[in-house]
């Protein structure tokens, strides 16, 4: 049975935490005497409430098309594959709950070795990696790691922080180039990571590219031609917070947005890929409830983080003329070349010409044919707004791409493959790199029209 169209469904996760915190103080209460005055929610109640709130996956069979995807995800939750005729979500137990009443049947998945089956105990603070994963690099790790290569190459890599997270982290750029030291004239191309703290793989690929780069140029000659002619930056961990939470008890939480309290809310986080300033919350591709998974925040850019990034991609204007040509926003999971727009499931409109559609998706299936992802226009998979992408193309005329990393399904680790799939997951997208680096100077060449699109001054 094909469930009915959605109505959007509020607060599901506030009547439980309601409920929880009850439960938690009745007895406390029982036990006082008659007058006392009721007792506040404290923090231990609360981080009761909660702990009983970790999200997780389920199949969902039935939504079979961007429209039914779309209603699904209007619920709240983060769909996390699409198939034919079913889906993969991650939600918690009201959400869980908001999808069943949609008509839809739900089959929890099993977790992956590394994911919490139950909240850690209050205070447990590991902030580390759980065992099978200890390669992956912690924000800390990662800091060490990139601080070593500029210090090793300071010719070719240098190192800014472009501003801080909500709780105080430095968000940092790397520049890559010859001459690094100098703004030369030439094609600049962004590489992010890390929207999602639960996609820790996607910091191991902004590391593998730091390291490629820096240790192959001179040796290989089309790292080397692209260093000597592009200005490459990578900014490997837009949300630090997010990422340090993940994994702050020892055993992952599924967590996805950044870590900034909601306003008049109990409810913390902001999906980063649903608030950048371009058409925000335009189209039911995100949701205003601070509880769900894709919360777009309370305005455009309100996450510090977002506000950020933009204000550097801004600072790349010179000349009038922005000078990033190229990006690739690095996520997991499902294994997909995506481009713009998200908002909408038309290929071409305002802001998007055949010409410009075309450009996207010649450039995107052939990186796609290097690494064996699938292509497709992003609402192909379900709309979004305020998505990166469309934020980077619709207001600064970026070409900008989001993959999808490995694996392909839960079965193969979900969010949360093994360490011991870094090296091949990560030089899997090395020539997809390399042709969108060396199509920077004009990506237009991709439909033969670099004349008309290219042409001098
Ligand atoms: O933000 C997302 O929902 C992305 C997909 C979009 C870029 C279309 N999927 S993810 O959250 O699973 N990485
Ligand atoms: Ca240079
Ligand atoms: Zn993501």
């Amino acid at each position: 049975m094909r469930p009915h169209t959605p109505t959007r469904i509020r607060g599901g996760r506030t009547t439980v935490l309601a409920a929880l915190l009850s439960l938690a103080l009745a007895a406390p209460i029982a036990a006082q005497a008659q007058d006392a005055p009721p007792a506040e929610p404290t923090a231990a109640t609360r981080d009761a409430a909660q702990r009983a709130e970790l999200p997780h996956q389920y199949e969902v069979r039935g939504p079979a098309t961007p429209a039914a995807r779309t209603s699904l995800a209007a619920t709240g939750v983060s769909i996390d594959e699409a198939h034919a005729h079913a889906v993969v979500i991650t939600a918690d137990r009201a959400q869980a709950t908001a999808v069943r009443g949609l008509g839809y049947s739900l089959r929890k998945l099993p977790d992956p070795p590394g994911v919490a089956a139950s909240p850690a105990a209050p205070g447990t603070r590991v902030k580390d990696f759980p065992a099978g994963y200890a390669k992956y690099h912690t924000y800390d790790e990662a800091r060490q790691q990139i601080d070593a290569l500029v210090a090793k190459y300071p010719d070719l890599l240098s190192k800014q922080t472009i501003g801080t997270s909500h709780e105080g982290r430095d968000i940092l750029a790397l520049k890559l180039s010859k001459n690094v030291t100098k703004d030369e004239a030439e094609p600049e191309v962004l590489f992010t990571a890390h929207q999602h703290a639960r996609e820790h793989l996607t910091v191991e690929m902004a590391l593998y590219l730091l390291d490629e780069f820096t240790g192959k140029y001179g040796s290989d000659d089309r790292i080397t031609k692209m260093l000597d002619s592009r200005e490459i930056w990578i900014v490997p961990d837009l949300n630090p917070d997010g990422g340090a939470y993940d994994i702050a008890s020892g055993a992952f939480r599924s967590w996805r947005k950044n870590r900034q309290p909601a306003p008049d809310s109990q409810e913390v986080g902001t999906d980063l890929n649903r608030n950048w300033d371009f058409k925000w919350g335009c189209c039911d591709g995100s949701s205003d409830d601070p509880a769900d998974e894709t919360y777009r925040g309370p305005s455009a850019a309100s996450a510090p983080e977002v506000q950020v990034v933009s204000k550097f991609v801004h600072s790349r204007i010179i000349g009038g003329k922005q000078q990033i040509k190229a990006a690739i926003d690095f996520h997991t999971y499902s294994e997909l070349v995506l481009w713009p727009f998200g908002f909408t499931y038309d290929e071409t409109g305002p802001g998007m010409t055949q010409d410009d559609h075309d450009t996207f998706a010649t450039i995107g299936k052939k990186m796609a044919a290097s690494n064996g992802y699938t292509p497709e226009q992003s609402s192909e998979l379900y709309v979004t707004d305020g998505a990166i992408d469309d934020w980077l193309w619709g207001d600064q005329k970026v070409f900008a791409y989001t993959f999808e990393m490995y694996p392909s399904s839960a079965g193969s680790g979900g969010f949360y493959p093994k360490d011991t799939v870094i090296p091949k997951e990560t030089s899997r997208n090395r020539e997809a790199v390399l042709q969108l680096l060396e199509t920077a100077d004009c990506p237009y060449r991709a439909i033969g029209k670099e004349a008309q699109y290219c042409k001098e001054g």
